[in-house]
């Protein structure tokens, strides 16, 4: 017999050993993503220089991003400084916040020029970012796999379908990587919104933890 309590505990180790994501396949149809993609080539993409355990080098990967002023986002030693939103960029993001329900201040996009572009397994658990927001990812052009990964846990491989939406929540225990895949030859754009803190909120964060200052009224939005 059943007990709502092993009931319980059979849906929590469920919820715990699956990563907390939402795929939304043709949230733009395949034609418009096709036009899409054309248009978001031309944004200003760069390789950044990024530090990896202490070693600096330059990926295949390409990226630029776009947000409100005053932001600033971090990321392994590399700072991003978003370009002002421009008429394209708001759209998509006022689409993105109709289906999500939250607001973002500040996009990533990625450019992967072929299956040996990729990104390593990290988290998306930086205190600059605002964990109560999902974090929406936009795919273009050639289909990449993601995977979800965390320890004692089985890996969970996705596939992200040009024009597909994708949706992570608290991503503070599962890791995610865009593997190699080099019998892709087409090229990849992603964009991903996110909820970054001002840098005045982020220095009255480190004010805080720095000077052990009780935790006063926080300027957040509710
Ligand atoms: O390109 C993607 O879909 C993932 C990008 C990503 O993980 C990131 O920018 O942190």
């Amino acid at each position: 017999m059943f007990h709502y309590k092993s009931i319980a505990q059979v849906v929590k180790l469920f919820v715990m050993s699956s990563p907390n994501i939402t795929y939304i396949s043709n949230f733009y149809s395949q034609e418009k993503s096709i036009e899409m993609f054309t248009k978001l080539s031309k944004c200003p993409f760069k390789q950044p220089i990024i530090k990896v355990w202490g070693k600096s080098y330059r990926h295949l990967r390409k990226s630029c991003s776009y947000g409100d002023m005053d932001l600033e986002y971090e990321y392994s030693g590399h700072c991003e400084l978003p370009l002002p939103w421009n008429r394209n960029m708001l759209r998509i993001k006022s689409d993105v916040e109709k289906k999500t329900g939250f607001e973002y201040n500040f996009v990533l996009l990625n450019f992967y020029e072929s299956g040996h572009a990729k990104i390593g397994a990290h988290k998306d658990d930086r205190d600059s970012l605002d964990q109560s927001v999902d974090i929406a990812t936009l795919s273009f052009g050639a289909c990449r796999d993601m995977i979800f990964s965390k320890k004692e846990c089985k890996s969970v491989r996705k596939t992200l379908e040009a024009g597909s939406l994708l949706l992570m929540q608290n991503q503070k225990e599962w890791t995610h990587a865009i593997p190699p895949q080099t019998c892709v030859k087409e090229p990849r754009i992603s964009l991903t919104f996110r909820r970054v803190w001002s840098s005045l909120q982020q220095s009255l964060d480190k004010m805080e933890r720095d000077y052990s200052i009780p935790p006063c009224k926080r300027f957040r939005r509710e």
